[in-house]
C-alpha cells in the first residue's frame, strides 16, 4: 500500500514536525488511528492548509459550522422551517461534471471496456495511474492555502455494520462538511471502529487558494474550469477538485458508495448499484416484499421511494432512494443495505401531490440548493406554483426579483435538498438494519417517449442482465448534458462504473448460482407520450398500480403475463387502474415492430462497439432477442 513506502513515512515524519505550524483547532491529531495520520500527514503536506479541523460529528459542531457559514453568507436560515437553510451556489457549479471524471489504473482495460476500432469510449473515462497523480499532486499543491481543512471521519451503512465501510474525508469547504454529515453517519466513534480495517481515502478540495485568483461568486469559492474527480480503485482513494456541487463533493456517495465500491464489489461478490430500495407491505396479509429499482439520475428513484400510494392494500415504506449495497446470504438470499444516511433529491417537480414524502422530510435540520426563496422565508421551484401565497415576492436561484409566469427557471433544474433519512414520514424501522432487507425484485427503466411499455418483466436472471445492459434514458439537469437526447446508461450506472463494464457484467451473471433465490427483474417506464407529447400514464403514486403488478408476478401469479419478444407483459387488465379514468392501455404497451427492430439492432452496436471483446457474448446467444422480434411481433 502506497501509505507505507518510505517517502511517505518520511513525509509523515516531516509532517508531524511540521504540524506544530499548523494549527489544530480542533481534534487531536496523535489520537488518530496511525494509517489515518499518515493519509492526512501526505495531504497537510501537498494541499498545505492554515488549519486542521478534526471533526466528531457532534450536535455542537454542527452548530459551529452552521454559525459559520451563515456569517460568510453562504447559508441563508429560512424562517419558515425549523433548522433549514438556502445556499447558492456559484451558477458555473451546479451538478456532476462526468467529463472531468476519471478512473486511474496502470492497466487501462481494468478500467475501460476494449471498444470497437475507431470508436470513443463513453463507459468510463481512464487515466494511468501515474498521470493522474501527476495531475493531482498538481492541482492539489498549495489548493487549501489560507483554508482550513476539515477531516471527516464516517461510515458507508450503519456504523460497525457487516456490510458497511469505513471513510475519512478531507475537505476545504464547511459547506461539503454539512451536507456530509446528513449524508453519511460522521462519529469519533470511527477511530475505534476501523482497527485493522481499510478506509476509502477521500481528498475534496473547492481548488481556491487565498489569495483568491478568481472572482468568488456568491460566496462560493470554486474552480469550473479546473474540475476533476479521480478515483484510484487499487488503492481506495478519490481526489475531487474544483468542484462543491453534490457528488462532485459528497465523496461517500458516488465516488465511494458507487465508483470505489463496485470495485470493492467485484472482488469481494457483491453488486453496489444506482438503485433505491422500497418496502411494499400487503395490508392483508401482513406480508411484505422489498424492491430495488435502477433508474438513471433524475429518472424518478427518489420519487418511487417514496411513493403515497393510491390504490388501497399496501404501505409503503423507504429503506433507500439512491444506492444500494447487495449481497446474497449463506441462505442465497439477496439482501440490501442503503449505504447512505440522507436524501439528497431534486427538488423540482416536487410537491405535496408527486411526493409529499419527500416534502414532510424536508421541513427540518435540511440544506436547500440554489432553489428560489420566497418574501417569508420559504422555498420555492417549478411544480410549487399551487403551493404558495400567490402574491408572494420571490427571488430566483441567482439572486433576481423572479413571478410565476416568467421565461426561464425560478429554481435550477438540477436545485437539490439535503436531508436526514431519518425525517422522512415512512422511513422503514429496518433501514439501518446491518444485515439489510430480502430483495424479491429488481426493476430497471429510465426516460423512454416512445416505443417502450409501462413494464415489461425479463424471462430470467440473465435475460434481466441484458435488459439492464440496453437501459437508455433522456438526458437529464442532473449531469453537464444538455438538451433531450436519448442516451445508452446500462444499468444506469454509466457515469458511476468503478471498472471495466464487460467485466461488470460477468460479475452480474456470475451472481446466479444454483442455490440461490434470485430475484426476478423488470423494466418500467413512466415516461412514454402520446402524439402530443402528453405522458400517457399519470405517474408517482399511481406506480404503485405496476408495482403491485410486479409482486403478484413474484407471488408466482401465471395468469396475469403474456409471452412477448421482449419479455412478459400484463395480459390486458391485469393492472388495476380503477379510479384513473382513461388510460390507453394499448397504447401504453404497443410494441411497434420498426421501433423495436431498430432499438435492438442499435443497441447491440453499442454494445458490440462499447464493450467490445469484453462484452459476455452468451447473452446474446442465449436471447436471440433480435431474431424473436423480428419473426414474432
Ligand atoms: P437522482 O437523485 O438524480 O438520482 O434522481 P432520481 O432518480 O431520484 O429522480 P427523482 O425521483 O428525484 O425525479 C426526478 C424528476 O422526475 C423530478 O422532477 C420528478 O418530479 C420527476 N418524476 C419522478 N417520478 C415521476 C413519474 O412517475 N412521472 C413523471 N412524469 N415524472 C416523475
Ligand atoms: C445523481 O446524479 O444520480 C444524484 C445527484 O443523485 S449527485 O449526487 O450529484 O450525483
Ligand atoms: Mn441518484
Amino acid at each position: 500500500m502506497e501509505d507505507d513506502a518510505p517517502e511517505f513515512m518520511e513525509i509523515h515524519e516531516i509532517v508531524i514536525q511540521k504540524l506544530g505550524h499548523v494549527p489544530i483547532v480542533k481534534g487531536d491529531f496523535h489520537m488518530l488511528p496511525k494509517k489515518v495520520q499518515k493519509f492526512l500527514a501526505k495531504w497537510v503536506y501537498t494541499c498545505k492548509p492554515r488549519a486542521l479541523y478534526i471533526c466528531d460529528g457532534s450536535h455542537a459542531e454542527a452548530e459551529e459550522v452552521t454559525h459559520k457559514l451563515i456569517e460568510r453568507g453562504v447559508l441563508t436560515k429560512l424562517k419558515k422551517y425549523e433548522n433549514c437553510y438556502l445556499c447558492r451556489t456559484d451558477p458555473a457549479d451546479v451538478a456532476r461534471v462526468e467529463s472531468k471524471t476519471w478512473i486511474a489504473t496502470d492497466d487501462k482495460y481494468e478500467t475501460v471496456p476494449h471498444v470497437r476500432q475507431g470508436v470513443r469510449g463513453i463507459l468510463g473515462q481512464w487515466k494511468h495511474t501515474k498521470e493522474m497523480e501527476e495531475e493531482v499532486n498538481s492541482d492539489l499543491d498549495g489548493c487549501m492555502a489560507g483554508r482550513t481543512m476539515y477531516v471527516i471521519p464516517f461510515s458507508m451503512g450503519p456504523i460497525g455494520g457487516p456490510l458497511s465501510k469505513i471513510g475519512v474525508q478531507l475537505t476545504d469547504s464547511n459547506y461539503v462538511l454539512l451536507c456530509m454529515r446528513i449524508m453519511t453517519r460522521v462519529s469519533a466513534d470511527i477511530w475505534e471502529v476501523l482497527g485493522d480495517n481499510d478506509f476509502v481515502r477521500c481528498v475534496h478540495s473547492m481548488g481556491c487558494p487565498r489569495p483568491v485568483q478568481r472572482k468568488v461568486v456568491n460566496h462560493w469559492p470554486c474552480n469550473p474550469d479546473k474540475i476533476m474527480i479521480g478515483h484510484f480503485p487499487a488503492r481506495r482513494e478519490i481526489v475531487s477538485f474544483g468542484s462543491g456541487y453534490g457528488g462532485n463533493s459528497l465523496l461517500g456517495k458516488k465516488c465511494f458508495a458507487l465508483r470505489i465500491a463496485s470495485v470493492i464489489a467485484r472482488d469481494e461478490g457483491w453488486l453496489a448499484e444506482h438503485m433505491l430500495i422500497m418496502g411494499l407491505t400487503n395490508e392483508k396479509t401482513g406480508e411484505e416484499k422489498f424492491v430495488c429499482a435502477a433508474f438513471p439520475s433524475a429518472c424518478g428513484k427518489t420519487n418511487l421511494a417514496m411513493i403515497q400510494p393510491t390504490i388501497p392494500g399496501y404501505k409503503v415504506r423507504v429503506v433507500g432512494d439512491d444506492i444500494a449495497w447487495l449481497r446474497f446470504d449463506d441462505k442465497g438470499v439477496l439482501r440490501a443495505i442503503n449505504p447512505e444516511n440522507g436524501f439528497l433529491g431534486v427538488l423540482p417537480g416536487t410537491n405535496m401531490k408527486t411526493n409529499p414524502n419527500a416534502m414532510l422530510s424536508f421541513q427540518n435540520i435540511s440544506i436547500f440548493t440554489n432553489v428560489a426563496e420566497t418574501a417569508d422565508g420559504g422555498v420555492f421551484w417549478e411544480g410549487m406554483e399551487d403551493e404558495i401565497d400567490k402574491n408572494i415576492a420571490i427571488t430566483n436561484w441567482l439572486g433576481q426579483p423572479w413571478k410565476i409566469g416568467m421565461p426561464g427557471n425560478a429554481a435550477h433544474p438540477n436545485s437539490r435538498f439535503t436531508c436526514p433519512a431519518s425525517q422522512c414520514p415512512i422511513i422503514h424501522p429496518k433501514w439501518e438494519d446491518p444485515k439489510g432487507v430480502p430483495v424479491s425484485a429488481l426493476i430497471f427503466g429510465g426516460r423512454r417517449p416512445t416505443g417502450v411499455p409501462l413494464v415489461f418483466e425479463s424471462y430470467s436472471w440473465q435475460h434481466g442482465v441484458m435488459v439492464g445492459a440496453c437501459v437508455k434514458s433522456e438526458s437529464t439537469a442532473a449531469a453537464e448534458h444538455t438538451g433531450k437526447k436519448i442516451m445508452h446508461d446500462p444499468m444506469a450506472m454509466r457515469p458511476f462504473m468503478g471498472y471495466n463494464f464487460g467485466k461488470y457484467l460477468q460479475h452480474w451473471l456470475d451472481m446466479e448460482k444454483p442455490d440461490r433465490n434470485m430475484p426476478k427483474s423488470f423494466h418500467v417506464n413512466w415516461f412514454r407520450v402520446d402524439e402530443h407529447g402528453k405522458f400517457l400514464w399519470p405517474g408517482f403514486g399511481d406506480n404503485v398500480r405496476v408495482l403491485d403488478w410486479v409482486l403478484r408476478r413474484c407471488a408466482g401469479d401465471e395468469s396475469i403475463a403474456v409471452k412477448s419478444p421482449i419479455g412478459y407483459l400484463p395480459k390486458k387488465g391485469s393492472i388495476d387502474l380503477t379510479g384513473l379514468g382513461d388510460i390507453k392501455w394499448d397504447e401504453l404497451f404497443s410494441l411497434p415492430k420498426h421501433y423495436w427492430l431498430d432499438d435492438m439492432r442499435e443497441s447491440k452496436l453499442f454494445l458490440e462497439d462499447q464493450v467490445g471483446t469484453d462484452f459476455p457474448q452468451v447473452i446474446w446467444e442465449t436471447h436471440a432477442q433480435e431474431k424473436r422480434i423480428e419473426e414474432q411481433l
